[in-house]
């Protein structure tokens, strides 16, 4: 560990009594939209950003107002997965509180963006009447669980969610600060008990160094970018049985343009457990984290950067210690590929499942589309259908699952008649790409990302087209900055924004997600983007061998600058 002095955020978990500081006393401020300083960086382990609307930003500072403040919430759901009746209180929400969508993110959670100070409790106390909440979704703590979404696959499918809830609650903050806060519940522990009375077990009583990141993958698909996690498991089927997982530790993408030292990195494989042995392993993996990550600098805190600093193997060695389990060696595993496939498709057990492409992960009504209005109609159809649910993906779209075959007309009908055709049969590039929020809400954006996806995939479609290869699957991922939310560092063409109208371009990730890819050229405008990657495209479409994918053909050819040795 480092002998630097800690870092702020470290000084204000400290101070903050399991997580509550002065949240009540921020609400409660009526002189300003906003809450402390302190509470801003608090506030996200209760699943809230403090954000403000970059698009008036200027505008307010000339008038002398204090920002446009409005916090984003997101909820904490193992899998994505939701009841319709779920679905529609957040619409509800959205269209009350928020500002009238809901976005999918690339985690499969909801985000609700634009709500005000005055109405956070209300929104968190109603989305926990259906049984949702955001505890946990942001913070120095582990996140959202990630989980393969493949419910045609039966019981497999609930293996794996079952066990991403298990994980879900076994790494849950046991404070009952946010009951406290949100849900006007009783304080369990006066403020000068909580520090004797109350306890973290897993976490203590300043949680993480960091944000940590948990997937489950089934092969051979890798919807859930299972390389890109601090902890993954890969689960290992036999006879159509789950009968252990891959373990892989220290993924991560997050980089700051200005430190060479910080890089995205792929998590290492380190061995194979079994079902019974998951939890015990993950939170062993969770303790060596707290214990051995960076509390000086943020920007090296990840798990990827414990594990570099420590060495892998002793880190194996230290989890292997700590869990009493001595990890396996690992099993086989193949993938094909990240993405989802839109489209109707019958499961094991007879009922339909429908994957719905939904651009950027933005479920709002526009001229054309109006996916907001579609999918509560289509919630209010299958309400009363016990198994129905609703399943947010790792690539931003959305399933509606266990679905009678009675059922699917009705669902077609509503869905056409709200103009969501394209969200069937997107094009192939819509198919595999990417976007992270970026502007208006983000404060880290330097550039546009999810507002730039409509324009750009056009020209990007009109080049393939003159190429043809608009039917090849590439995988194209934008972000707004270096953070990399939309996992841009795992594509095969990756954008990551450097100023307004200017990004960095990186070329030749995996199609399975298991490489990374490489910096291309940096700060460039979007003709130079197209001048870059005509050429290499044009090469493509000519040399190709059948079904090679276009990041493997850029390695094949050599077209690649040299990996700089990031770590
Ligand atoms: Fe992210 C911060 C949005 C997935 C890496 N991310 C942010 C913030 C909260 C900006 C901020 O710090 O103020 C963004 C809020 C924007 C907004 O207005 O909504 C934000 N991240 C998102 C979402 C909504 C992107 C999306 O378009 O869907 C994703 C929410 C996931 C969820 O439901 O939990 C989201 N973020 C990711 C991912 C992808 C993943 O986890 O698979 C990554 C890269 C993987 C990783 O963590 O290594 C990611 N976000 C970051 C980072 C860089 C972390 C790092 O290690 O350097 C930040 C900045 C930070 O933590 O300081 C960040
Ligand atoms: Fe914001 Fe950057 Fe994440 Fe995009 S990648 S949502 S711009 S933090």
């Amino acid at each position: 560990m480092s002998n630097q002095p800690l870092s702020d955020v470290e000084r204000i978990k400290t101070a903050s009594r399991l997580l509550r500081g002065t949240l009540k006393e921020s609400l409660a401020d009526p002189i300003t939209g906003a809450i402390s300083d302190d509470d801003t960086q608090l506030i996200k382990f209760h699943g809230s950003y403090q954000q403000d609307d970059r698009d008036v930003r200027e505008q307010r500072r000339k008038q002398k107002l204090e920002p446009d403040y409005q916090f984003m919430l997101r909820t904490r759901l193992p899998g994505g997965i939701c009841t319709p009746e779920q679905w529609l209180k957040l619409d509800e929400l959205a269209r009350t509180y928020a500002n009238n969508s809901l976005r999918i993110t690339t985690r499969q959670a909801f985000q609700v963006h634009g709500v005000i100070k005055w109405n956070l409790k209300k929104v968190i106390a109603e989305m926990n009447q259906v049984m949702l909440d955001t505890l946990a979704a942001c913070g120095d703590v582990n996140r959202n669980i990630m989980c393969a979404v493949n419910p045609y696959r039966g019981e497999l499918y609930q293996t794996v969610t079952e066990m991403a809830d298990k994980l879900s609650l076994h790494l849950l903050p046991n404070t009952s600060a946010y009951h406290e806060i949100w849900l006007d519940g009783k304080p369990m522990v006066t403020a000068e008990e909580s520090e004797t009375q109350e306890n973290e077990p897993i976490y203590g009583a300043t949680y993480l160094p960091r944000k940590f990141k948990i997937a489950i993958a089934i092969p051979p698909i890798n919807d859930v970018d299972v390389f890109a996690h601090d902890l993954g498991f890969i689960a290992v089927v036999e006879n159509n049985r789950i009968v252990g997982y891959n373990v892989t530790t220290g993924g991560g993408m997050g980089v700051t343009y200005a430190m060479p030292e910080t890089y995205p990195r792929l998590a290492n494989v380190i061995g194979f457990v079994t079902p019974e042995q998951v939890l015990d392993v993950a939170a062993a993996v969770v303790t060596t984290q707290r214990d051995h990550g960076n509390r000086s600098d943020r920007r090296l805190a990840r798990l990827k950067y414990t594990i570099d600093r420590m060495g892998l193997d002793a880190f194996v060695e230290e989890v292997q210690q700590r869990s009493g389990i001595e990890l396996a060696p690992q099993r086989e595993f193949t993938f094909t590929h990240t993405g989802d496939q839109p489209g109707w498709v019958q499961g094991d057990d007879g009922l339909w499942h429908l994957t719905l492409q939904v651009p950027s992960g933005r479920i709002k009504d526009a001229d054309q589309e109006q996916s907001l209005t579609a999918l509560r109609e289509v919630a209010k159809v299958i309400e009363g259908a016990e198994q129905a649910r609703f399943i947010l993906t790792p690539n931003q779209n959305l399933v509606i699952a266990n679905i009678a075959d009675q059922q699917r007309g009705s669902i077609d009908t509503l869905l056409a008649a709200h103009g969501l055709q394209n969200f069937y049969q997107p094009s192939v590039l819509r198919q595999h790409t990417l976007a992270c929020v970026a502007f208006p809400t983000c404060s880290q954006a330097m550039a546009e990302a999810e507002r730039y996806m409509p324009a750009f995939l056009d020209r990007f479609e009109g080049v393939l087209a003159g190429l043809d290869l608009e039917n090849e699957p590439i995988v194209l991922r934008v972000t707004g900055c270096p953070n990399g939310c939309a996992r841009p560092y795992m594509a095969e063409i990756g954008l990551t924004g450097k100023a307004p109208g200017r990004y960095n371009l990186y070329l030749g990730g995996g199609f399975e997600g298991q490489r990374l890819n490489q910096l291309y050229r940096e700060n460039i405008d979007e003709d130079s983007i197209f001048n870059e990657l005509q050429p290499l495209l044009a090469q493509y479409a000519e040399q190709r061998q059948p079904n090679e994918h276009f990041g493997d053909f850029l390695h094949r050819l050599d077209l690649l600058p040299p990996v700089k040795e990031a770590a």
